[in-house]
Order: structure tokens, then sequence, then C-alpha cells
């Protein structure tokens, strides 16, 4: 059964299309992400998923080249 979760990160320097796709691209891979929504305006990252590991998704944000604040 599917218990959705979200969590919601503030993140620097997200300012256009590419920086979406990069962290769209690289948190989705994150096991249990269904949902990515990032938000260039609010600087924000909002994933839903099952089970999400907050580790793994801050390690994700991280590869993609961008620091959680
Ligand atoms: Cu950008």
């Amino acid at each position: 059964m599917m218990t959705m979760s979200e969590i919601r990160y503030s993140v620097q320097g997200i300012s256009c299309g590419h920086c979406v796709n990069a962290i769209t691209a690289e948190v989705s891979d994150v096991p249990g992400v269904v949902e990515v929504e990032v938000d260039v305006n609010a600087k924000s990252v909002t994933v839903r998923g099952d089970e999400l590991d907050d580790a793994a998704l801050r390690a994700a944000i991280d590869e993609a080249g961008y620091q959680i604040s």
C-alpha cells in the first residue's frame, strides 16, 4: 500500500527552465518519488511520493548542482 507524503526544500540558485529540468531529472530517479515540482519564483522543490528518503533527496539536489538553503 502506498503512503504518499510530501517534502519541500528551499533551494538556492533556481533561475530558469534548465534548473527545473536538471533538478527534476535527478530527483525523479530517487526511489519512491512520484512527483517533483520545482518553483522558479519561490526557489523551492516539492517532492511527493511513497516512503521518501530525505537524505537521498538532498543528495539528488546536490548532485544536480544546487544547494539547499
Ligand atoms: Cu537555470
